[in-house]
């Protein structure tokens, strides 16, 4: 029945698209709207449907589509085509993708295709430059902030030049990654001006309020992201006369997608930037895009129906894009923003695992692998079709997202655990070799979040200081044991550029008066190439690192157990410190690496791993197993293997 009006309501709309649409071959994109309309008619009708002009959106919003659908290039549509057969492509385990900075890493877009040797050299080819939209020159978010949405900003280049970055991606079969901030926008954007002068068609892209009503009953239960440089959720605004919704910086505002414009609005930034040639979209702050009274306004039922019409949008104009969720938000509801109750992804193909992320850093705390083992045990099942994105560090700060009961499972007082954990990363714990700082403290909830570098909060800023051979051996170890988990876990893995080379914590941020409150900024240096180039020198830690981590890609690449296919298998092992899984490739059961177990030992001492609790499996069968990264054979002793101190192994029979 609803199926029948929503065909009806698909050829009223088809009539009522401009002229120039109806003589366009648009062969490709009418079965694909076919196929989408019913899903896509039916979110809109959920989010919008109470409205009097919610045909005209819907004409709008098929219109918008269209209109980038003719505006994409034939080799962008041929290359969805190629995608469409090929679905499952990204989950193979040759990808291996790396987050930087185009002006820190390299000087502009320009510069960055001359350093793509650098990313090749070490096995990287899925880049994500961070976001590089034109935003005010102070006030900017690290790019966060956009002022327009439609172009480079001119301190990167230009849009030609990006189009060309892209192109030359493509050529050595590297994938581009860009942002879209679909939950904010710069008070300085077009439409935050005209809402400030007045507008009304552009105050209702923003929640704005004329008094203290409104934001005082949604501030009873709002959290606040930035609580020591942005308290509270609602600014003041001079020029308007009125509070704004500023969730984030108090010069980001919230765009209200209770308006359909506005989602029609993002829908179209996301496609032109699928047309200008980014493999996938990292959408931001996903987790905030619907605010309701009474509520945190994250996760909200309505922000998953966003995201459905986002991505079946894009599957209707740029099928080959995939999406990137950055929702950094409680273990149960993470894995929600691929999407549920279907059998493929229906939000975003990918996700940051930042339940991963933070048990890792917990891992290096604790010593032991406690608290990770209940993580990876109670991390939610995500579709098929869909994958992790797996990470140490990036651009933020690290939360200590780990579910509560997990903590107590751990014999922990979640609390007092997180306590422990800011004093073990910001170094005041005895024995802590971590370089840290705090981030967000809330006086209000005693919270607190951990800035820092990698090699820093691993320990190697102390040791080098110290000029401690063992301390340096012990902060090397652990940077590539860290990596060695994302590697291997299952799912796209994504370095942040510098953490191979060993960088440490910058300090210059602090001369900036815009940046000196934000310590953020401690793991955003510019990328030190001349320090880079040491990593050719024999016996630096750059090189040692380095040459590490680059053959761990080289041969992840080659082990299609690597590949996710809901193929990994948690092992319990009766060791607190180790973490145990085991990965198969499900396509070639018979080939000698068709199966590697993949042991982690966060411990500084060498931990014995007994092999009876493995035999139901079927593993270890021989005398000795192989050790792939090292290339070493690991003899059975006892029943048992020794595993080394802060290694992750890749065993094989
Ligand atoms: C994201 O951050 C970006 O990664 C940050 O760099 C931006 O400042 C922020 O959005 C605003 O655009 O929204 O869903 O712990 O993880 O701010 C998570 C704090 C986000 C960050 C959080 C994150």
């Amino acid at each position: 029945m609803y199926e029948q009006a929503s065909h009806a309501m698909l050829n009223e709309i088809l009539m009522e698209l401009k002229p120039e649409i109806g003589n366009y071959r648009l062969r490709h994109f009418y079965t694909r709207l076919g196929a989408n309309f019913y899903a896509i008619h039916s979110l809109f009708h959920l989010l919008y449907g109470e409205r009097p002009d919610f045909k005209a959106q819907m004409v709008s919003l098929v219109e918008t589509l269209a209109v980038r659908y003719m505006a994409r290039s034939p080799q962008l549509r041929k290359s969805d085509l190629a995608r469409e057969r090929d679905y499952n492509w990204f989950l193979s385990q040759k990808w291996v993708g790396m987050a930087l900075y185009c002006d820190r890493f390299a000087d502009d877009l320009k510069g960055l295709r001359t350093r793509l040797p650098y990313l090749q050299d070490l096995g990287i080819n899925m880049v994500h430059i961070m976001p590089i939209l034109d935003c005010p020159p102070t006030h900017a978010d690290g790019g966060y902030a956009v002022r327009d949405f439609f172009k480079v900003d001119a301190r990167y280049g230009t849009t030609e030049e990006l189009e060309a970055l892209a192109a030359t991606l493509k050529k050595r079969d590297m994938l581009l990654v860009l942002d879209v901030v679909v939950n904010h926008t710069s008070n300085e954007h077009e439409w935050a001006q005209r809402a400030r002068r007045g507008e009304k068609t552009f105050q209702d892209y923003y929640y704005v309020f004329d008094d203290r009503e409104m934001p005082d009953t949604f501030e009873e239960t709002m959290p606040e992201v930035f609580p020591a440089t942005a308290p509270g959720n609602f600014t003041w605004d001079e020029v308007m006369g009125k509070w704004v919704m500023t969730v984030f910086n108090n010069y980001q505002w919230d765009l209200n997608y209770r308006n359909p414009a506005v989602l029609i609005e993002m829908i179209d930034i996301i496609l032109f930037w699928a047309n200008q040639g980014a493999d996938v979209l990292r959408l931001d702050a996903v987790a905030f895009l619907w605010k309701k009274i009474g509520s945190t306004c994250q996760n909200e039922r309505e922000a998953h129906l966003l995201l459905q019409l986002m991505k079946d949008c894009c599957q209707v104009t740029a099928p080959g894009v995939l999406f990137i969720a950055e929702a950094i938000v409680a273990p149960s509801e993470v894995a929600k923003y691929f999407g549920e109750d279907a059998i493929n992804a229906k939000e975003c193909e990918i996700a940051y695992n930042a339940t991963l992320m933070s048990l890792l850093w917990d891992g290096v705390a604790t010593k032991n692998a406690m608290l990770l083992n209940l993580g990876i045990k109670h991390l939610p099942n995500k579709l098929e079709r869909a994958t992790w994105l797996n990470y140490v560090r990036c651009h933020d700060d690290i939360g200590l997202g780990f579910d509560d009961n997990d903590a107590r499972l751990s014999g922990y007082d979640p609390v007092q655990h997180r306590h422990f954990l800011i004093d073990y990363f910001t170094g005041r714990y005895p024995g802590s070799t971590a370089r840290g700082l705090p981030f967000g403290t809330n006086p209000k909830t005693g919270d607190a979040r951990i800035s820092g570098s990698l090699a820093s909060l691993a320990g190697l800023e102390t040791a080098l200081e110290s000029e401690d051979p063992v301390a340096i051996e012990t902060a090397i170890k652990t940077i590539v044991l860290l990596h060695g988990v994302i590697l291997s876990f299952g799912g796209i893995p994504l370095f942040y550029y510098g953490d191979a080379i060993g960088t440490l914590n910058s300090l210059e941020y602090l001369a900036d008066p815009f940046r000196a409150n934000d310590n953020r900024w401690m793991n955003r240096s510019n990328f030190d190439w001349d320090k880079a180039a040491l990593r050719h020198q024999s016996g630096t830690v750059e090189q040692r690192i380095f040459n590490t981590l680059k053959k761990m890609i080289a041969l992840r690449k080659e082990l299609n157990a690597f590949a996710d296919f809901d193929n990994r298998q948690l092992l319990n092992v009766d060791n607190p410190n180790l973490l145990v899984f085991l990965r198969t490739d499900i396509h070639h059961a018979h080939n000698g690496r068709s199966r590697v177990l993949v042991v982690s030992n966060f411990n500084t001492d060498a931990q014995r791993l007994q092999l009876g609790a493995l035999r139901p499996h079927g593993l270890f069968q021989q005398v000795a197993m192989r050790e792939l990264c090292s290339g070493e054979r690991i003899m059975v002793e006892d029943d048992a293997v020794m595993v080394p101190p802060l290694t992750c192994c890749w065993l094989i029979d």
